[in-house]
C-alpha cells in the first residue's frame, strides 16, 4: 500500500507540473482541504445513502447539505465493477481522473474519499466548512468520463 500511495503521489505531482505549464497554481492543491474536512464520527449531523452502480451513475446525484454539517455518506456498491466516491473540486477530480487512465493500479486511501468493491458497503465522514459547489466522482478509469459524478451545494 505505501509503494501505491507514494506511487500516486508522484503521480500527482506530474499531473500538478502539467498544470502549472497552463498558468494554473503550481501547487496541488491538496486533497480537498478547500471545501471541508475529514468528519469526526461522534459529530455526525445526519446520513446520506448514496448507490453506485455499473451504469456510471451516483444515487443521487445532486446533494444539498448545510455549511458545518458533518455528513455520514452510506455509499453502496450496487454493481459488479468496483467503483469509488471521491470528494473534491472538480478541477482536482478531472486531473485525477486523468492519472487514473495511466495509473489504472492506483490505489487510494484518503478520507476523502471510499473505493468498494462489488456488492460492499462503506462510508465516508465529512464535515463541508464553506459554502458553494462542490463535486464527488468515480476516479476508477473510464468512469468519470463515462458520468459517474455528481454535485454537492454548500449553502
Ligand atoms: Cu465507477
Amino acid at each position: 500500500m505505501k509503494i501505491l500511495l507514494a506511487l500516486c503521489s508522484i503521480a500527482l505531482a506530474l499531473g500538478s507540473a502539467q498544470v502549472g505549464a497552463h498558468g494554473d497554481d503550481p501547487h496541488h492543491p491538496g486533497h480537498s482541504d478547500t471545501f471541508g474536512k475529514p468528519g469526526d464520527a461522534a459529530k455526525v449531523s445526519r446520513t446520506i445513502a448514496v448507490d453506485m452502480s455499473d451504469t456510471m451513475r451516483f444515487t443521487p446525484a445532486n446533494v444539498a447539505v448545510k455549511k458545518g454539517e458533518t455528513i455520514r455518506f452510506a455509499v453502496k456498491n450496487s454493481g459488479q465493477l468496483k467503483h469509488e466516491m471521491v470528494l473534491g473540486t472538480a478541477k482536482e477530480l478531472r486531473g485525477h481522473a486523468e492519472l487514473m487512465k495511466r495509473f489504472p493500479e492506483m490505489e487510494h486511501a484518503d478520507p476523502n474519499q471510499v473505493s468498494l468493491g462489488p456488492g460492499k458497503t462503506g462510508e465516508l465522514l465529512w464535515q463541508f466548512t464553506k459554502t458553494g459547489t462542490f463535486d464527488f466522482a468515480c476516479l476508477q478509469p473510464g468512469h468519470f468520463d463515462a458520468g459517474m459524478r455528481g454535485k454537492i451545494v454548500v449553502r
